[in-house]
């Protein structure tokens, strides 16, 4: 395993510099954090990414959303080991779940590789298919990881600020003024799943490196099915935080039990969390036997 950090130990941001993120990703609908992913990392990523095309022979995408010059490699936590530091990756997590909560969910994660020629994506927003009121609060959190420079050239994604906040969905494939959200490697745009954006076109002969990283709320259905998805004995090796993301959790005690188990005890973990029905009788008990205590005090 390589050195990206993982979430867990020592929040990265401090309350103001989190604060100021949230601000920005509440006013915008988007906020970059800037160079957070070291450029080994980076360059570890992208031979990891060549490799999985290589060995396993992916090749361009067959739908114009997708991009005919596109490699996306999805379910990606199942082609090495060293994408699985990436929906762990400190910052990032730290303000996903600050927006979502700690018990979001990872809802896909797939690798953008926007070659030579490809033009741009329809415009749309990453829950076109949930006809939900707008606007909202926050139900998914799509983090892109720009491996090389995010140039006008190259592809950025482009956005409409402030567009998550519309009352209406993007007009999937609209013509819209936009914004490039242009980024040195290594950064990661964290936007909400209801803003409006699409890959920019790639005019340059170089490819554009990046990888999806999708979040979305504990409650809401994945876009991939990462528990049928990724075979058991390879989850069995995930550290727990990223088995909790992949769905091997009970979500508020309620959402995802099998038979009041957490489903973590599947892949040989002991449950750290009882479903809310035993949690709420333990209070209860609890509170009787303290009030039994005080009546019993002389
Ligand atoms: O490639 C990009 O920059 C954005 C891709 C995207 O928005 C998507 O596939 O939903």
């Amino acid at each position: 395993m390589n050195g990206l950090r993982f979430w867990g130990q020592i929040p990265v941001y401090g309350d103001q510099q989190l604060a100021s993120k949230l601000e920005q990703f509440d006013k915008n609908g988007y906020v970059v954090l800037e160079r957070v992913i070291p450029p080994a990392d980076v360059n570890a990523l992208i031979l990891a990414m060549r490799q999985a095309e290589e060995r396993r022979g992916f090749s361009y995408a067959r739908t114009s959303f997708e991009g005919f010059n596109t490699v996306r490699i999805n379910n990606l936590l199942v082609y090495d080991e060293l994408f699985w530091t990436v929906p762990l990756q400190s910052e990032v997590l730290q303000v996903a779940e600050a927006i979502l909560d700690r018990e979001l969910l990872l809802s896909s994660l797939c690798t953008l590789t926007l070659g030579p020629g490809q033009t741009a994506q329809p415009l749309h927003d990453d829950m076109q298919q949930l006809k939900l009121p707008r606007p909202r609060p926050t139900l998914a959190v799509n983090a892109v990881w720009a491996l090389t420079d995010f140039t006008e050239d190259n592809g950025a994604t482009l956005v409409v600020p402030g567009s998550h906040k519309f009352p209406e969905q993007a007009p999937y494939g609209g013509d819209y003024p936009t914004v490039a959200a242009t980024m040195p490697a290594g950064s990661v745009m964290l936007f909400d799943g209801a803003l409006w954006h699409k890959g920019g076109a790639n005019t340059t002969d170089e490819r554009r490196y990046a990888i999806s990283c999708y979040y979305c709320a504990g409650w809401l259905r994945q876009q991939e099915n990462l528990q049928l998805g990724i075979p058991q004995d390879i989850a069995a090796r995930f550290p727990r935080r990223l088995q909790e993301l992949c769905g091997y959790g009970i979500y508020k005690g309620q959402y995802g039990h099998i038979d009041n188990q957490d489903p973590i005890t599947l892949l040989g973990r002991e449950a750290i969390r009882t479903t809310v029905w035993e949690a709420t009788d333990r209070k209860l008990q609890a509170g009787k036997a303290g009030k039994d205590a005080g009546q019993s005090r002389p």
